[in-house]
């Protein structure tokens, strides 16, 4: 609506009138509404507001100049994905994601890292695994990516897209789903043993209501809180098509009633509708306290991956659209004020409620090849990440000999053959890391329940 000077003195008269039957609480959410920008209004409830970038875009200055002025979170678009992070198996390539990194830092934003494991856009050297092959290389990717990142992102999408479409509520079929049920909750805790600080999340779409896909997630997280698994928030990625769910509040809500954080986290909305439903979004996310932000996957329609259909919030050449101006507008109404949350592992009182890290290492011996052991822990489980140093001539093959404390069980494991689960459990290197130059050093690991404080390791070469 446009205000004519009659029409904003009479909006002024009534808010004036408003404000003083109502008390102060209304000048407060008048005042507050000044805000210009995404990023900013949104910060006035402790909100972040983010947007999908491509590296490849940041020289591109309608679109950088956008970025910087807009927005407060960034989401590399597939910088961070398996393909492009582990393009070939062990060897790790970071440019990207770092470049998008560097962006955020040098101007003052966050980052949201995407996505550790998805059963799209994997390395085409996984893609052809299976079994406990490709379990270990899974968890060693989780391991190596989030410690890479350990400590300069807000959150990760630890595991994106796990369920299925459809109404039975299951696990989506992929290779991943195929090393066994339990891969979800192991890579969330390799992910918060390689960085306690990123909030963990679990990434997905069509998850927008109260469904069959939402609730077959909201029983996992529910199942995760309840056995101390450490997940911090979930994203609801929001591609939508003339209108949200009617319970799209209401399901974000039952999620952050479990404890969680909730996130939108890739919002694009297509369909003639789009201002108001970007509208009615945005609102959703603001009543709900746990809501920390929205994330749109694109700043402008050309940058979007849904080709033609201009779901974003500025036209081709960068400029505000009807949908931006909802979106704003609905951030300087304010809502309920965000609570910033850390990620925590759950403890019970007696234990210590922050990972450790303990390093153990056998003596070298002259021609053979020695171990050590760094452990993080939490309150009942641990990475073990297990370090093999050649002595002074070259290995070609090692066998390490691990003994663990009673009570402590190894539960999955990468980059060695196993032997054994409890008590004295042996490992033997796998095709592709037998080979160790004289003083130089190659790593495996393992997860385990229990405690793994004293677990003792021996290295021979075989
Ligand atoms: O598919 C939409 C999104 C659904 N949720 C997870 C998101 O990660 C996903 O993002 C999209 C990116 O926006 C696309 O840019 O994921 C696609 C991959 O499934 C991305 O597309 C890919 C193209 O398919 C590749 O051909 C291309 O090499 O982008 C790659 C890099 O430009």
């Amino acid at each position: 609506m446009k205000m004519t000077s009659r029409s904003l003195s009479r909006a002024a008269l009534a808010s004036a009138f408003l404000a003083t039957s109502l008390g102060v609480s209304l000048v407060l959410a008048t005042s507050a509404g000044a805000a210009t920008t995404l990023g900013a209004s949104a910060a006035q409830t402790g909100r972040y507001f983010g947007t999908a970038v491509s590296a490849g875009k940041l020289g591109d200055s309608t679109y950088v100049n956008i970025l910087n002025r807009e927005f407060t979170m960034i989401t590399p678009e597939n910088e961070m994905k398996w393909d492009a992070t582990e393009p070939n198996r062990g060897q790790f390539n970071y440019t990207g994601g770092d470049r998008i990194l560097n962006q955020a830092v040098s101007t003052g934003k966050r980052v949201r890292g995407h996505a550790l494991l998805w059963y799209q856009q994997e390395p085409g050297w996984a893609q052809r695994m299976e079994g406990s092959d490709l379990r270990q290389a899974m968890m060693n990717h989780v391991t190596q990516v989030a410690t890479h990142y350990k400590g300069k992102l807000y959150s990760w999408d630890v595991v994106n897209e796990a369920f299925a479409d459809g109404g039975s509520g299951a696990r989506r079929d992929s290779n991943l789903q195929r090393t066994g049920n339990d891969w979800i909750e192991a890579a969330f805790r390799a992910a918060r043993a390689a960085d306690p600080s990123a909030k963990l999340c679990y990434n997905d779409y069509n998850t927008d209501g109260v469904n069959a896909k939402s609730t077959g997630i909201y029983n996992m997280v529910r199942d995760f809180k309840s056995r101390g698994v450490p997940i911090d928030c979930v994203g609801f990625q929001s591609h939508l098509t003339n209108s949200a769910p009617g319970d799209y509040q209401a399901n974000l809500q039952r999620f952050a009633d479990l404890g969680v954080e909730v996130q939108i986290t890739e919002l694009d909305i297509s369909g003639s509708n789009q201002a108001a439903v970007y509208g009615t979004v945005t609102r959703a996310c603001l009543a709900v306290a746990r809501c920390a932000g929205l994330t749109v996957w694109g700043i402008r329609d050309s940058d979007s991956w849904r080709t033609g259909e201009n779901p974003l919030l500025f036209d081709g050449s960068g400029n505000k659209k009807a949908a931006y101006n909802a979106v704003l507008d609905a951030l300087n109404a304010g809502g309920t004020t965000t609570t910033p949350t850390t990620p925590t592992t759950p403890t019970t009182p007696t234990t210590p409620t922050t990972p450790t890290t303990t390093t153990t290492t056998t003596t070298p011996v002259p021609g053979d090849c020695s171990a050590s052991v760094s452990l993080n822990s939490w309150n009942g489980g641990f990475v073990a990440t297990v370090k093999v140093t050649a002595g002074s001539t070259a290995l070609d093959g090692w066998r390490v000999t691990t003994v663990l404390p009673a009570g402590a069980a190894v539960t999955s494991a990468w980059n060695a053959g196993q032997t054994g689960s409890t008590g004295t459990v042996t490992w033997a290197n796998v095709t592709y890391n037998g080979t160790v130059a004289a003083g130089q050093s190659t790593e495996f690991g393992f997860q385990g329940t229990g405690s793994g404080d004293g677990i003792t390791a021996a290295c021979a070469a075989s």
